[in-house]
Order: structure tokens, then sequence, then C-alpha cells
């Protein structure tokens, strides 16, 4: 069977090797600057564009047009989108894959409300990758990917949440408490999708601490951890060593977040996936 993945530049994901693969970028929209969140982007330009900025900045999903020709001439598509209930994104992706398979018939089209973004989204096209090289074929897959789905877990620590409250997308009394210098945000994604705090710290330390028991609360044991951040390659480093001490078999990959997570998450945020 031949399959390809597809997904939103939400992931982080930026290729595959083992797997056909493409991205549908999201936009960043900056005074009357547009960034394409794709390969090419230049994020550190961009976080430096939006540190200077004063005025509105907001943000654009793919449209049915970006998800067409993602899918390309793909027999079996397995698409993983960002939670729909903060984007667009999943509902232009089901649109996109109901006309795909009216315009060629046999051909399937799988889209995942992923309910979460980033490293979460990793976790999930890994497993989807490793599924596909196991021969597994389309509806064992599809089973495999939503049982899977049950334990994975996206939680994310964050210095500010100017843009998650401008873009109406975080309650703006949570988005208050981090005013503060040195306060962090420690939050997951909810079952519906949506922004959850589940704890705040004063501090570096403090906040692995809470990220840690987070993970835990969770049932983390020592699985996979994707760590995405925002400028921010020490905080992930020193989550990966305190993770390593109580876990030292734990699978833990670090990446830079790219456009869209790092409009959001803003300088200093760290993005963690991981199964519980
Ligand atoms: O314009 C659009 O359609 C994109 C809107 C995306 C909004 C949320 C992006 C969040 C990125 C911030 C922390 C993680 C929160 C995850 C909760 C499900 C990262």
């Amino acid at each position: 069977m031949n399959f390809k993945i597809v997904t939103d530049s939400s992931s982080d994901v930026q290729s595959l090797t083992q797997v056909p693969f493409a991205s549908a970028p999201l936009s960043i929209m900056v005074g009357d600057r547009v960034y394409v969140d794709d390969p090419e982007l230049d994020v550190s330009a961009m976080v430096a564009h939006l540190r200077s900025h004063r005025g509105k900045t907001s943000t654009a999903c793919p449209g049915l047009q970006d998800w067409l020709s993602a899918f390309g001439d793909a027999e079996n598509v397995l698409c993983f989108c960002i939670t729909s209930g903060l984007s667009g994104t999943y509902n232009a992706a089901k649109l996109a894959a109901q006309e795909y398979e009216e315009l060629h018939p046999g051909r399937r089209v799988f889209v995942m409300d992923t309910l979460s973004t980033g490293p979460e989204m990793r976790l999930l096209i890994e497993r989807a990758e490793g599924l596909i090289l196991a021969g597994q074929d389309f509806d064992g897959i599809v089973e495999a990917l939503t049982a899977y789905h049950q334990r994975t877990h996206l939680l994310f620590c964050l210095c500010s949440l100017h843009n998650l409250v401008a873009n109406g997308r975080a309650n703006p009394a949570i988005g208050a408490l981090v005013g503060l210098l040195g306060i962090r945000v420690i939050g997951v994604a909810s079952p519906k999708g949506e922004i959850e705090m589940v704890a705040k710290a004063r501090g570096d330390k403090k906040a692995l601490q809470a990220i840690l028991n987070a993970m835990r609360d969770r049932h983390y044991s020592g699985g996979r951890v994707r760590i995405d951040h925002c400028n921010n390659e020490p905080s992930a480093l020193a989550l990966r060593d305190r993770i390593l001490s109580h876990w030292p078999a734990a699978d833990i990959l670090i990446a830079p977040a790219r456009g869209l997570c790092s409009y959001y998450a803003e300088e200093g945020g760290l993005l963690i996936g991981f199964e519980g």
C-alpha cells in the first residue's frame, strides 16, 4: 500500500526519512508582513520582528487548496491536524479530504484532530511512520493510532500568554498571572483540545519540578518525550536531564519550535509531548 503522512506546520515536523511526507503551512501576520510557516521560514527573524512590533498580530490556518496540494496524488493519506478547539485547520482538512476522496475514487484520507499541537503531533506522526513501515493496512493503522492517542499528552510551560490571549485562544485571567517577572504558566491540552492551566511557578527550577509532577500525574513512566522550545534550549536540556535522572532509559528528543508554535508559545516557551 502506498501511504503519505501529511500534517500542518504546527507539528514542527519538517521532513520524514522513510515515508512520503508533506506539510501544509499556517501563516503568521505581523503588521503588513506575512510569514509562511514553511521550512524556508527564518524563525529567529520572525521572533525578533515580533519582539519589536507593537501593533496587532494574528495567524491563519491552511485553506482547502493547501491541503489538496499536500495530499498530492497519494493513495492513502494519514493527516495530522492541530486541535480543532483552537484552529480552523482541522475543518479545512476534513473538507479537503472529502473532496479528494470524491475526485479520486478508491483513495482514502484519515484526518486526525490531534486535540493538541507541536510535539504530541510528532509522537503521533512517528507512530504512524512505524506502523506504515511494519506493513499494517489502512484500517489497522487508524485503529492503532486512535488507541495510541489515548495515552499521548501535551504539556506546556510559557513565560507569556500575550499572543494566545490577544487572539482569543486563552482566558485573559490566566494571561494576567504571567504578567509578573519570572512567573511561568504550566498547562495541558485538555481532553477537548483547549488550554487548561495546571500550575504556575516562579523561576526555571520550580517550573521544571511542576512539569515533572504534571507528567507523573499523567502516568509518565519512562516512555518517549518530545520537547520543542522557542529560543530556550537550556531549559529543554535541563528538563531532559531531570527526566533522565528519574528514568534513565527515557527516549527524549529536543527540537526548536517552528513559526506557528514560536508565535504562540513565545520566547522561552517549552512544549512537551509525552506518553502516559
Ligand atoms: O490561526 C490558526 O488557525 C492557528 C491557531 C492556533 C492556536 C493555538 C496554538 C498553540 C501553540 C501554545 C501552547 C500549547 C497549547 C495547546 C493547547 C491544545 C502552542
